[in-house]
């Protein structure tokens, strides 16, 4: 009995051995073939199908046909080749994801807060004081000599003239001083300034309603802004500007890059928007017609519920009529999807009279609400303003003060005044 137990313990032992071994040995074959399989599959099987093609078609051919059969040997060498290359691209691809994701999503979160309308203000009224600017000093330290004779009354005038306040406005001006008993009469500077301030108030309009529409109670959602203006003078940078300014009071904004002239400038706006999250509807064509590109951001617009659309245009000359032709086109298009509530031309106030004829262009072709002048930081001409409102009835609504992102500011008289009379 027991020699029985233990033979029949030997072998059960023996048995079970077995089983592991056979476990082992099955393991390891499989680990053996599977890498084997994937590392080889992909390098041997293209190399002979691109290699076969070749030499098989062109045996098959007559002399003649020789010379297309290589042709269409090389074609389909090159065919496979693609092939080939497509398909080891798919083992290898899959196990980079995996790694991909760590590095991509960290720049996401970037969005930028802008400065609010307010604090800007008071900090561009510093730099307009600052710049070339401030004409209305010059003024103020003629007028305020004891006895002021011919000869300053006509540096009054030359200097009105000089920035770009015009003849018309500079004469009146002249003769209001000169009747004002706190300047003719009066020796005091503060009573000098005084009127002097008063007057280029009223020259440059303090009761102008300066509101964009898009910012007026019961305004239009979405809102739609069209920028115009000739080259350079500011229009994608004021509309990436503007796009902060909006931002910073909440509003949901969406810009379209109807400038489809060079990728550029669409690159350019899509730049603006990334910073603080707002998107731009653009074309990937050079070329593409810019009024199309204008329907699509109006239609997505409403589609997302925006409270405001800026369309950024080209620059174009007031003198080519086809492209002023087009600006007439894009807000057309817009308009089958959005009422258009506000144009703005963009001035560059260094441009001074020459902005001037452009103006009245503009204002023909498209219609204009507003007047942004942008560059008054680098300018002496600050008296632009003054000439652009007289001339086309419509008010200045923002000034551009410098290259920074919120270097942009509603247009206050006072400040103006203020900064150009410091
Ligand atoms: N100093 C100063 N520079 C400005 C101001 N506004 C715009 N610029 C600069 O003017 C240059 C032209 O600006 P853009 O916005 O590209 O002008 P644009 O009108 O869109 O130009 P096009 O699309 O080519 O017609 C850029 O270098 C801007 O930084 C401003 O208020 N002050
Ligand atoms: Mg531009």
């Amino acid at each position: 009995m027991d020699t029985n137990v233990i033979i029949g313990i030997v072998i059960a032992a023996i048995v079970v051995v077995a089983i592991v071994v056979g476990v082992i040995v099955a393991r390891t074959k499989k680990n053996a073939t599977a890498p084997a399989a994937s590392a080889e599959t992909p390098t041997p099987a293209p190399a002979a199908s691109a290699g076969e093609s070749g030499p098989v078609e062109a045996a098959a051919g007559t002399a003649e046909s020789a010379a297309e059969s290589t042709a269409e040997s090389a074609q389909s060498a090159a065919g496979p080749a693609e092939e080939t290359a497509a398909e080891p691209a798919a083992p290898e691809a899959a196990p980079t994801p995996e790694a991909a994701p760590t590095p991509e999503p960290a720049p996401a979160p970037a969005v930028e807060t802008p400065e609010s309308a307010g604090s800007r203000l008071t900090r561009l009224k510093a730099r307009l004081a600052k710049s070339a600017n401030p004409f209305g000093k010059a003024l103020f330290n003629i007028l305020a000599k004891d006895n002021l004779s011919e000869a300053d009354w006509e540096d009054v005038e030359d200097t009105l003239l000089l920035a770009d306040v015009g003849a018309e406005a500079s004469e009146k001006l002249v003769e209001d001083l000169r009747t004002d008993a706190r300047v003719a009469g009066s020796h005091d500077p503060a009573q000098v300034r005084a009127a002097l301030r008063e007057k280029l108030l009223d020259l440059v309009g303090r009761d102008a309603d300066r509101r964009l529409n898009a910012d007026k109670p019961g305004a239009a959602a979405p809102s739609v802004i069209i920028m115009v203006g000739v080259n350079g003078t500011g229009k994608t940078t004021t509309a990436g500007k503007l796009a902060r300014l909006f931002v910073a009071e909440g509003k949901h904004v969406v810009m379209g890059a109807a400038d489809t002239f060079r990728a550029a400038a669409a690159d350019q706006l899509e730049t603006w928007g990334a910073k603080v999250g707002v998107p731009v509807v653009r074309s990937d064509k050079d070329g593409a017609d810019p009024a199309s590109v204008a329907f699509e951001a109006s239609a997505r617009a409403k589609e997302d519920g925006a409270d405001v659309l800026i369309i950024d245009t080209a620059g174009r000359l007031q003198n080519k009529a086809n492209l002023m032709d087009e600006l007439g086109k894009i807000r057309r298009v817009t308009e089958k999807n959005l009422p258009v509530d506000e144009v703005l031309l963009v001035l560059d106030a260094t441009t001074g009279q020459n902005g001037m004829t452009q103006a009245k262009v503009f204002a023909e072709a498209i219609g204009i609400t507003g007047v942004v002048l942008t560059k008054l930081d680098g300018s002496a001409k600050g008296g632009i303003v003054v000439s652009v409102q007289k001339e086309l009835g419509v008010p200045v609504k923002l000034v551009g003060l410098g290259e920074g992102p919120d270097d942009l500011a509603p247009f206050d008289p006072e400040g103006f005044v203020d900064g150009i009379l410091a």
